[in-house]
């Protein structure tokens, strides 16, 4: 199918042409690619910045991340809204979505259309977090009402992840005895909000929650405006669900309020080029192009294009500059 028709059909909604739209920009055929750049272009302009809720589940493996995601979009399903979840693998490094009944377990979704489930490799050839996926975020979010990625991990996998979403929930074990570790590496000034979840395996929950709490006060306050939230919750038996559901939404309404959320998506464009073209050609290449500051200012005048195309011309011009060097 041409790029133009799934792109109509995405924006009518169209919840059939998803499969289609991810094989298309998971394609690396040159002609393929083509067509994927024009459909996100495309999507990325018409969908603007609005449209779903995006949000990032990210945790300790286990901490119950899968667990919490079945039980919110059993509550969203309630509301009558519809739900896209993109679940990155952190094993393989193309997954094909064949683990995704073994890591997902979304029992919510079976045959239910509102609900569509993709895992993806966490991986591509160039390390970071596959192009593929923040491709996948931008078509999941034309057509369904919430869109959320889960992602394992502490470190390098919540910055990415952080600018691919526009609210960012950490699921934390009680007394994991995670949480210096998450402040030496600034992990704790990521999430808006945190969710101690198995509050049903006793008091522990209570302390990890006190714990966040008091180690998030000693922290500067956020330059957005926006306090993070700790919250308990069972994702087993459901308790506390509709209270992270509605900080989700309290976190977007804060957004929209400050003109934050604007703002973010652009961020996270930028950084999501910026850290792709720095991975493939070095500090050196960004040096040989003008240095950051040219890169941002190139960047940032770059609106209609969506950060996969924007990657690719840059590389171009970036590999004219190097050749210049070399000769
Ligand atoms: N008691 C209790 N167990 C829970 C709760 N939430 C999840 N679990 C259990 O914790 C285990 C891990 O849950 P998952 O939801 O798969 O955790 P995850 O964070 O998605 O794990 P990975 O995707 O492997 O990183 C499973 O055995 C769940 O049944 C809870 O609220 N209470
Ligand atoms: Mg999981």
């Amino acid at each position: 199918m041409a790029s133009t028709e799934l792109a109509e059909r995405l924006l009518a909604r169209d919840r059939a042409a998803v499969p289609d739209a991810l094989n298309l920009i998971d394609d690396r055929r040159p002609a393929r690619r083509d067509e994927s750049f024009a459909l996100l272009d495309r999507l990325q302009r018409e969908v603007g910045d609005g449209g779903a809720l995006r949000v990032g589940v990210t945790g300790a493996p286990g901490s119950g991340k899968s667990t919490l995601l079945d039980a919110l979009v059993r509550a969203l399903r309630r509301r009558e809204r519809s739900v896209g979840i993109i679940a990155v693998d952190p094993s393989s490094p193309k997954s094909g979505g064949a683990l995704l009944g073994d890591r997902v377990r979304l029992r919510s979704a079976a045959g239910d259309p509102g609900v569509f489930v993709r895992s993806m490799a966490a991986r591509d050839r160039l390390g970071g977090l596959a192009d593929a996926t923040f491709a996948g975020v931008e078509v999941l979010c034309a057509v369904f009402d919430w869109v959320f990625v889960e992602t394992v991990g502490v470190g390098q996998s919540e910055s990415e992840v952080a600018g691919l979403v526009d609210t960012l929930a950490f699921v934390a074990q009680p007394a994991a005895g995670d949480l210096l570790q998450f402040m030496k590496a600034g992990i704790v000034e990521l999430p808006h909000l945190f969710v101690v979840n198995k509050t049903d395996l006793g008091p522990a929950a209570e302390r990890t929650a006190a714990e966040l709490q008091a180690g998030l006060r000693l922290g500067e306050a956020p330059e957005d405006g926006w306090a993070p939230v700790v919250l308990r919750a069972s994702a087993r038996d459901g308790g506390g669900v509709d209270a992270v559901l509605e900080a989700m939404e309290a976190h977007r309404r804060h957004l929209e309020a400050t003109g934050g959320l604007k703002e973010r998506r652009r961020r996270g464009r930028i950084a999501f080029v910026r850290e792709a073209l720095v991975r493939r050609y070095g500090s050196y290449g960004i040096q040989r192009f003008g240095g950051r500051e040219k890169l941002d200012e190139r960047l940032g005048a770059a609106e209609g294009s969506s950060a996969f195309r924007l990657v690719r011309d840059v590389a171009r011009e970036i590999e004219t500059a190097l050749a210049e060097a070399c000769a």
